[in-house]
């Protein structure tokens, strides 16, 4: 299959890219580097060295043989986005591209509203281009578990079937995100949907949870493949942090009690579920919903199981929470669709993060300390307005 990957560059897209080019697909990338952009914006570097788009897609051809077209340019420009479509005629878009930090969009009023932008105005251009170009591609897209937020009933997959005053409809689930940024998501999953039923298009809405890890068989290949791994309190993600902080001898950071619970998944099923989505296509018309996430485990739970498996002491230290959200509450997750398309989940009982150690152990003089403290707080906003 012709697989056009946007956000190529990025900490997932890069090794879907590879793990789906290995897989036998004709696989092209898309990517404007804004991520790139972000570390320079925000004064850090990926923990792991990575080497610029052109030397990846080099040792990539080196190592397996197998070639990656690049395009380079923003989601924003819509000629662009059309342009690329018309060029490499892809069977299916897999949507990486947009920014993903929620403590980023959090920062202040222009970086909400870059986030909203950037992830919503970049994703309509794209289901406009499909749709006029070739509307039987099909689009696969990164969604998120925070879509749906913490309610106090099961979550679904996306879709909720509701009695009310004795009528019955099949809805889309309720949602309730806690950042700008989630909210860019569950914007963009009503936008799919509405096309889906009124153009006939095939999408599928992945709401994947927190990820972890930063090997994949293809990137550990050679070390030009390697992905991004981040470890700032912008961008870097819980359990990766909580990692990296017990082999630098820091406390690890739980926000709040840690009673807030996520759903996780390991970074090699990430690149599993996107070739099984792919190879697994949705029918037209439909908008199919998969929750991405293979185990769901408290912030405590996650600095417990980390410090249990590192070999050494390790502290772990209870911050006033920089965000809001619910301190404890019920999560019970459906995930069964990708486990029926043949997925099979390295669940984190079974995976050794060891050998996370040993790769922050390599790579901890990289490490700006002072980038480990969070300094974006949810109420920022109200608390510049506030009169003394
Ligand atoms: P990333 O920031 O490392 O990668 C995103 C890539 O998209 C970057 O390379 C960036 O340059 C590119 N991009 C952003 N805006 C663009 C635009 N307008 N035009 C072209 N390229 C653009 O993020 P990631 O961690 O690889 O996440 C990828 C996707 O998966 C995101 O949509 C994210 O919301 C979703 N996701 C990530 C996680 C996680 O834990 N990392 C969990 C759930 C969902
Ligand atoms: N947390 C801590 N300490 C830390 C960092 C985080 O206690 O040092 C807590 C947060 O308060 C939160 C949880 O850990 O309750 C998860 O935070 P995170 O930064 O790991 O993840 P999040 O902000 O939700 O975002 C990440 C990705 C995003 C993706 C999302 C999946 O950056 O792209 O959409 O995970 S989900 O959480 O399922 O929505």
């Amino acid at each position: 299959m012709r697989v056009l990957v946007l956000g190529g560059d990025g900490y997932l897209g890069w090794p879907t890219a590879l793990h789906l080019s290995e897989n036998g697909h004709d696989v092209a990338v898309l990517d404007n580097l804004a991520r790139r952009g972000y570390d320079d914006e925000l004064g850090v570097e990926s923990l792991v060295p990575i080497e610029d788009l052109d030397t990846r897609l080099q040792a990539w051809q080196e190592v397996s043989g197998k070639q990656i077209a690049s395009y380079v340019g923003d989601l924003l420009d819509a000629d662009f986005v059309f342009e690329t479509l018309r060029d490499f005629a892809p069977d299916t878009v897999v949507h990486f591209a947009e920014q993903r930090s929620a403590p980023y969009s959090m920062i202040d009023r222009q970086h909400a509203v870059y986030t909203q932008h950037n992830n919503v105005i970049g994703n309509l251009n794209l289901l406009y281009a499909i749709a006029e170009i070739d509307p039987d591609i099909h689009l696969v897209k990164l969604g998120t578990m925070g879509e749906y937020g913490t309610p106090n009933i099961d979550i679904e997959e996306g879709w909720l079937e509701l009695e009310h005053n004795g009528r019955k409809d099949r809805v889309l689930f309720p949602k309730k995100p806690g950042s700008f940024y989630h909210l860019s998501k569950v914007h963009d999953s009503h936008n799919i949907e509405f096309a889906c039923r009124i153009w006939g298009l095939r999408a599928t809405d992945l709401n994947q949870g927190v990820v972890y890890g930063q090997q994949t068989p293809q990137t550990m290949l050679d070390a030009r493949l390697a992905t991004r791994f981040d470890y700032d309190a912008v961008f870097g993600t819980v359990l990766n942090r909580f990692v990296i902080q017990a082999v630098l001898g820091q406390p690890l950071s739980v926000y709040g009690q840690g009673g807030q619970t996520r759903g996780l998944i390991d970074i090699r099923d990430t690149v599993e579920c996107i070739r099984l989505a792919v190879e697994n296509r949705a029918d037209r018309g439909e908008f199919r919903v998969f929750n991405q996430m293979t185990e769901s485990l408290s912030v405590q739970g996650i600095a417990d199981l980390v410090a249990n498996q590192f070999p050494g002491p390790v502290q772990i230290e209870h911050l006033d929470n920089p965000r809001v959200e619910l301190p404890e509450h019920y999560y019970n997750v459906k995930h069964t669709g990708l486990v029926e398309l043949g997925l099979k989940p390295h669940l984190l009982s079974d995976t050794l993060i060891e050998s996370m150690f040993d790769l922050v152990g390599a790579n901890k003089h990289r490490v700006l300390p002072e980038k480990m403290i969070p300094t974006v707080r949810w109420k920022g906003a109200m608390e510049v307005k506030q009169p003394q």
